[in-house]
């Protein structure tokens, strides 16, 4: 039987590193000033003070210590809140293109590809610059890349959810290589005046070449051996920001600021209802494939939270786990969405060996997981 390899990974990191001692002396800031003009309501119990973030709480809470952005300038405005992002023209290069387009280049580079030889560009994210047209035709122009291109999102699982349709595509000969990119700009979509929210995202782009494995020459590559996918509907992670907003009655240009229309969650249901769901798919899937946990080499995990990820592992393996077994990057790169098992994919792989096996597994909104298992070519 035929079989799919990842040949190629990349990575784009943006240079500007905000961390949470700067966050949080913005959030006091507002607070402190939101506090003081609203002190009468306050003192009335009209309306709640806003209470002050922490970097010891982020930290505890979440395993982040810092993140990456595309534009710093403006989220660490208490006045503002929001980075300052000029509109750029409709011939001007998105920024997600642009992102990607610096990802792929390294995982092409490592697959031993040239652009001409991608036949299929898909391009994943959580949240899209524009609808249309797909921001995948952009990157497949930019690239020089020859087929099709399409956008998809299944939120924090859509880079696995996007390696296994550009898996179908390959099987189903559709395609002879593919290129599956996740720019995850992320930073415009948090909501920096939401105490619950505004250390949790940063911006990256993760790149990975797919092919056959008769057509794959790269020094490291790795055989999906298996690939689950599952969607349970939630509104525990959500957004509704979209097109209807501006058709609502009472629109306002305040409206758009309202929590609705940011990321929003429920993070300690997010964390009950969804751990259960990721432990029990992957118990299922090693059973299936007839694998013990004891030959898993390596688990790169989506990259929310710490706590999530040793929860997970320690109902896996019925231990703890070393950075070795189980890379973390959300202290550096905070959560990533859909990107974040790709980094950790993309930065740990290299030393393992012929024949070892590892675990890719994304979950976040939807309720969504995806989850494949590989091996070392
Ligand atoms: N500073 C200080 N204290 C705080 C802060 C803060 N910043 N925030 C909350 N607190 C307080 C609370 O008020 C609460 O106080 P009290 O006990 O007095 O009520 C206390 O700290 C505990 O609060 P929580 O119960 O909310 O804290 P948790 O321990 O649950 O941690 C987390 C909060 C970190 C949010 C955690 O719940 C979490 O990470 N959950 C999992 C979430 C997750 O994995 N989500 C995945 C979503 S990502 C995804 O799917 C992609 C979506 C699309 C992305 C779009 C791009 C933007």
């Amino acid at each position: 039987m035929r079989s799919v390899v990842i040949s190629g990974t990349g990575l784009f990191t943006p240079t500007h590193i905000i961390t949470n001692d700067e966050l949080v002396a913005a959030f006091n800031s507002y607070a402190d000033a939101h506090n003081d003009r609203h002190k009468g309501a306050i003192e009335r119990g009209e309306i709640a003070a806003v209470p002050h973030s922490s970097s010891e709480f982020i930290e505890k809470a979440s395993g982040i210590k810092r993140r990456y952005v595309m534009v710093k300038d403006g989220i660490l405005d208490p006045e503002r809140m929001m980075p300052i992002i000029p509109r750029r023209d409709e011939n001007d290069q998105s920024f997600s293109a642009g992102m990607a387009v610096a990802a792929a280049k390294e995982a092409i580079e490592r697959a031993g590809k040239q652009p001409a030889d991608i036949d299929l560009v898909l391009c994943g994210a959580s949240t899209s610059e524009r609808p249309w047209p797909a921001v995948a035709v952009e990157i497949q122009a930019i690239l020089g890349c020859s087929g099709y291109a399409f956008d998809m999102t299944v939120a924090c699982s859509t880079a696995t959810f996007a390696i296994s349709t550009a898996m179908d595509a390959l099987l189903s000969g559709s395609a002879r290589c593919a290129l599956v990119v996740n720019p995850e700009f992320a930073s415009p979509q948090i909501n920096y005046r939401d105490r619950d929210s505004h250390f949790i995202f940063g911006d990256v782009a993760t790149a990975c070449i797919l092919e056959l494995e008769e057509t794959s020459t790269a020094t490291h590559r790795f055989r999906i051996t298996d690939r689950q996918l599952k969607t349970y509907f939630s509104n525990n992670i959500r957004t509704s920001v979209n097109f209807l907003t501006k058709a609502e009655p009472d629109i306002t240009l305040e409206r758009f600021f309202e929590r609705d229309q940011f990321f929003a969650q429920q993070g300690r249901k997010v964390f009950k209802e969804l751990l259960p769901l990721i432990y029990t798919l992957i118990d299922g899937q090693l059973q299936k494939e007839r694998i013990d946990i004891g030959e898993i080499k390596r688990l790169w995990l989506h990259q929310a939270n710490i706590n999530m990820n040793l929860f997970v592992i320690r109902h896996l393996l019925g231990r703890d786990a070393g950075t070795a077994e189980a890379p973390v990057v959300l202290d550096e790169y905070a959560n990533t969405a859909s990107a974040g098992s790709i980094i950790a994919f993309h930065k740990y792989h290299d030393d393992l060996a012929s024949g070892d096996k590892g675990i890719i597994c994304s979950f976040g909104a939807g309720y969504s997981i995806g989850s494949l298992i590989v091996e070392k070519v």
